[in-house]
């Protein structure tokens, strides 16, 4: 069988059949990212010939290095990241550790580790730049890992001052809400908890996350991933540049409910999307339909992730 065409995959890898590549011709966004803007949620991948993928991925990516990444960074306006573990590369985290210790400072990691993970490990990642750990509960990106070794790390990693970022699907929630508010850290939740689009913005599902981000004032969230969650897609069916709209109320209530937990990221290079690529430049003109005011882009973009990601600049 024959590689399909577009971005290399480098190393002894086949990229996923129906996977798309990230769009390497991004618009450059009318809004104006605030100084000091966060892109908050983005990945690298590989480059595999450097950075092997993990042998327990669910997907083989093409390759997004971080050189790709920086010069979208600078492209879109912003003018730090943070570089979470993707889960192609399992628990080795050192393409993004890579990545975070060439940024110069303008990248912060967020790391996979394993039950039983050493101190030592810990230490080096923390040492690097790395602030939290992701737990992943979306079946189809990860075996599922045992609740008490998780519990575990989350008490390693308490006294370090880290934080665990949170990845379900909405429907998971009632079942995992008990274990992540037992946790003894700062919580942040990706993409608003992955909400069916389609449901009422007001109805109940969406306000048992609305709950969950009510119960403990160190819950964060990523108001992300529209191109993910959207059920009517890139583009209004009047033509208008309002895309994603239907994500847009899910958004607009976190972000007025809770203005100084909010985090927003492109999610580049954009894993596992396999109805259309976005253009990063429009999900940043995204912003303004989800956080209105300049206060309200002014903690999204700068001073939340500042605060969570480098306190030592507060
Ligand atoms: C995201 C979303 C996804 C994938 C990953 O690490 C990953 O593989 O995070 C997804 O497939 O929903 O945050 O990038």
């Amino acid at each position: 069988m024959s590689a399909p065409a577009g971005k290399p995959t480098t190393g002894d890898f086949v990229k996923t059949e129906g996977w798309l590549d990230w769009y390497d011709g991004p618009s450059r966004p009318t809004f104006v990212l605030p100084e000091g803007a966060v892109d908050a949620h983005c990945h690298v991948f590989g480059p595999g010939g450097e950075f092997p993928y993990a042998p327990e991925r669910k997907y083989t990516p093409c390759d997004a290095s971080k050189e790709q990444l920086f010069a979208l960074r600078d492209h879109l306006g912003f003018s730090r990241n943070v570089i979470v573990q993707a889960t192609c590369h399992g628990a080795d985290n050192s393409a993004m550790v890579d990545a975070v210790r060439s940024s110069q400072g303008r990248a912060k990691g967020v790391a996979t580790v394993r039950p039983g993970v050493s101190q030592q490990e810990l230490d080096e990642l923390d040492a690097a730049g790395v602030r939290g750990v992701r737990f992943n509960f979306v079946k189809r990106l990860v075996d599922v890992l045992p609740m008490d070794g998780l519990k575990q790390v989350a008490e390693q990693i308490a006294p370090m001052g880290w934080h665990i970022v949170i990845y379900f699907e909405a429907a998971e929630l009632e079942e995992l809400a008990d274990f992540f508010l037992g946790l003894p850290v700062p919580l942040v939740v990706d993409h608003m908890g992955r909400p069916d689009v389609t449901k009422d913005p007001h109805g109940p599902e969406f306000e048992r996350f609305l709950d969950l981000m009510r119960a403990k004032d160190d819950i964060w969230c990523k108001v992300t991933c529209p191109e993910r969650l959207t059920d009517s897609g890139p583009l209004a069916l009047d033509g208008e540049q309002n895309a994603y709209q239907d994500v847009v109320p899910f958004a607009r209530r976190v972000v007025e409910e809770f203005p100084h937990r909010v985090l927003w990221g492109t999610d580049w290079p954009h894993p596992n999307l396999k109805s259309h690529m976005p253009d990063d430049g429009l999900l940043v003109d995204w912003i303004p339909h989800i956080a209105p005011t300049a206060e309200q882009q002014q903690a999204l973009l700068v001073d939340n992730p500042t605060r969570l990601y480098w306190p030592e600049d507060q």
